[in-house]
């Protein structure tokens, strides 16, 4: 079992403040020991309250204040701790010490996040996710504030605000939480066609994660490393996760956002608690800058990947999320992510949509943290100690000694010092720039629709109904024909029979938009932009399907054991064993949360009922243990429940391991309708079959074979 309380360089920091209630009295804030915590002070037993009460007045002032404004984007969110680990050093590309000492270990923070909803909401809502790491490197932090998704949906920052407020639940009534299945997101996107490509990625099963240690992350923009001699190269961020990119099926996510709401969460609260450390493979796409000009998009353009089949993806080094917060509020609700906190080797480029980001993020945590010394918050230090004329503020935490609070001074030896290049001292790479002041995009961002042809001509078939349902789902709850027939007008663009699909189940038709278009911003409209050179974008890339991804661990999968009395001790320990070995979590799941009597006379404790959990929380389901505990499961009480469990997994595509003597279950349910081979249904009467289900659980859901499960 690996280490589960690991340590490093900020945790140590950390620690400094934390305290423990353990074997301690009860205090007021000013450290006064409190003798009664149950009754305020009166006049008389039935008195009125006293004002002279401090005890209660600072305990319910403390109380009202508890709250503090969400993130205006990206509210919900898990955080966990890690480390970064330079398996291969890139001293040839940047001087950024925590990326050239081969071996070296950089302590991160990373928080993960749904974009749209609220703190409370739900975590598989149809969204983007937030993937935003933390580097507490010897030089200052660095944060890399990316997504699960390479790219965006707008070109610039100044369209943010009309996006959000589009996606937000609407104003008037504060409705749909959490969800872009509405009037207002879908006018705002018809009206945008350089968000299609975005669109593409957001109506796929990315926008579903199975947990956040199976998605992969962006950086989105292309960035700069600089090297020693002060040569520059594009670069774009990717995190490949090593379980693989999986996602749920969309009835699923539904399903799971009423039973379990925190299932991302809770997925890595106890993946980390339990010793299964999500882990990423961390690399990089790199660019000489004289090849700025080579592709056939515009690199600081966000709505643009560069596809991995022209540049691959050069892996560098791990990150593993090892050690869970301490305290929610603390560590994942105060940490402050700025995509403009940099250190000497990485830069940024003039992407118009990074550069408004670069002034966002300082003020939303002047907002939401409520001083200029957030950063002195403990998550949010460096592990470098800071040294600066800045004083003062709200909440200042710092005692800084001496009479010296300006530069240059004489009095203070002139400390502190700035630092030259050779000892770290930041400078910003010197680019060219030239051009008139002016409101305009470069005609070089025009292309809206190539990519996202790329995108949806890379996936496998079921990806492809996928997608088309999932925009079916989302253009049904969309009340405006006009909205629905725009839309659909602009996934013509993308694809004919992807437009005829939606436009058919959405009770619209197929209209040509015709352009330019007065409803479109001027540089929005895509005249010209359909030209047979970018036709010819059908080609495709494999790593933008799902289905090219990893399938061979069951590292974290979860699996219900569903018995009863009378279970067969040896088979359920037996297995069990087996897939534990290899670090699956196995949770027994009986009719009620009475210890369940096997066999060997020795009894086994459910977790759950066939009540209180249901088949969407598991990756895969066992069924039965001996004819015993199977006769059990086919009574009047538990029948239902159990085949209900059976069919729903049966629907999202899952393993399930019919064990001997479950032949009514196996017949009563619809797994017994099944006409063909199955390599996801295993049965007593298969030669091997705790491998089969082993490989089966390995390959996450067998998606291709989802029609013929359904019918
Ligand atoms: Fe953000 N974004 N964003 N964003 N973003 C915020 O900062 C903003 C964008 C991303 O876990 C806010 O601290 C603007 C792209 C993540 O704490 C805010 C624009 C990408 C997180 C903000 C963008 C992101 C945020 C809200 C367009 C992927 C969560 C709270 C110019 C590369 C960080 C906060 C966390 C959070 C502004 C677009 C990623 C308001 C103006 C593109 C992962 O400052």
């Amino acid at each position: 079992m690996k280490d589960k309380k690991p340590t490093n360089d900020k945790l140590d920091q950390l620690e400094s403040h934390k305290t423990s209630n353990e074997e301690t009295k009860l205090t007021t804030n000013q450290g006064l020991k409190i003798n009664d915590n149950q009754n305020s002070l009166k006049a008389g037993e039935r008195g009125a309250t006293l004002l002279e009460d401090f005890i209660l007045r600072e305990k319910i002032t403390h109380f009202d204040h508890e709250r503090i404004p969400e993130r205006i984007v990206h509210a919900r969110g898990s955080g966990a701790h890690g480390v970064f680990t330079l398996k291969k050093s890139l001293k040839e590309y940047t001087k950024a010490k925590f990326l050239t000492e081969t071996g070296k270990e950089t302590p991160v923070f990373v928080r993960f996040s749904t974009v749209a909803g609220s703190r409370g909401s739900t975590d598989l809502a149809r969204d983007v996710r937030g993937f935003a790491v933390k580097f507490y490197t010897e030089e200052g932090n660095y944060d890399l504030v990316g997504n699960n998704m390479p790219v965006f949906f707008i070109q610039d920052a100044i369209k943010f605000p009309d996006l959000v407020h589009a996606v937000k639940p609407e104003p008037h009534n504060e409705i749909p939480q959490a969800a872009s299945a509405h009037d207002t997101f879908w006018d705002f996107i018809s009206l945008m066609p350089e968000s299609m490509h975005m669109i593409m990625w957001l109506m796929s099963d990315r926008a579903i994660p199975r947990s956040f240690s199976r998605m992969e992350g962006f950086g989105v923009h292309t960035f700069r490393f600089i090297n020693d001699e002060g040569k520059a190269h594009f670069v774009k961020f990717h995190f490949k996760p090593k379980l693989g990119v999986h996602s749920v099926a969309w009835d699923e996510a539904q399903k799971i956002s009423g039973v379990d709401p925190d299932f991302h969460k809770r997925d890595l609260w106890e993946s980390i608690e339990s010793g299964n450390f999500p882990e990423w493979d961390f690399g990089v796409q790199l660019i000489p800058e004289e090849d700025e000009d080579k592709f056939d998009f515009d690199l600081l353009d966000p709505t643009k990947i560069i596809p991995e089949e022209e540049v691959p993806v050069e892996i560098f080094g791990t990150l593993t999320l090892n050690r869970n917060p301490d305290n929610f509020f603390a560590e994942t609700e105060q940490v402050a992510f700025h995509p403009g906190h940099l250190v000497p080797g990485i830069d940024f480029t003039n992407d118009p949509l990074l550069q408004g980001r670069l002034f966002s993020y300082t003020d939303t945590q002047l907002l939401r943290l409520g001083s200029p010394n957030f950063h002195e918050i403990p998550i949010n230090r460096s592990v470098n100690t800071v040294h600066n004329n800045q004083r003062d503020g709200h909440m200042r935490q710092q005692i800084v000694k001496g009479k010296v609070s300006y530069e240059p001074n004489s009095i203070g030896g002139g400390c502190p010092f700035q630092a030259m290049m050779s000892e770290g001292g930041f400078t910003s790479h010197q680019e060219r720039v030239s051009g008139t002041k002016i409101r305009a995009r470069s005609e070089s961002f025009v292309d809206h629709y190539s990519q996202a042809k790329l995108f949806y001509n890379s996936q496998t078939d079921h990806e492809k109904t996928h997608l088309q349902n999932a925009l079916i789902f989302e253009l049904s709850k969309v009340t405006i024909p006009e909205i629905r027939e725009r839309m659909v007008g602009q996934l013509n663009f993308i694809d004919k029979s992807l437009a005829q699909k939606v436009a058919l189940n959405v009770g619209v038709e197929v209209k040509e938009l015709e352009f330019p278009n007065k409803s479109l911003p001027a540089d929005s409209n895509p005249v010209d932009l359909q030209s047979e050179e970018r036709e010819a974008h059908t080609r495709a890339s494999e790593a933008l399907s799902m289905a090219n991804t990893v399938k061979n661990t069951i590292q974290g999968r979860k699996i219900g054991f569903i018995i009863a009395d009378g279970a067969d001790f040896g088979t359920i320990n037996d297995l069990k064993n087996k897939l534990e070995s290899e670090n699956a979590v196995v949770e027994i799941i009986a009719p009620s949360l009475a210890p369940v009597k096997t066999d060997s006379g020795s009894a086994l404790t459910p977790k759950h009922s066939l009540t209180s959990t249901a088949s969407v929380c598991f990756d895969a389901l066992f069924i039965g243990a001996g004819e015993d505990s199977a006769k059990e499961l086919m009574k009047a009480d538990n029948k239902h429940k159990v085949l209900h469990f059976i069919n729903e997994a049966y629907k999202h595509c899952k393993a399930i391991y019919f064990d001997e003597g479950t032949k009514a279950l196996y017949k009563n349910s619809n797994v017994g309708l099944r006409k063909h081979e199955d390599p996801a249904i295993v049965t007593w009467e298969d030669p091997e079959p705790d491998s089969k289900f082993i490989q089966a659980i390995a390959s996450h859901r067998v998606w291709e074979l989802e029609a013929e499960r359904n019918t």
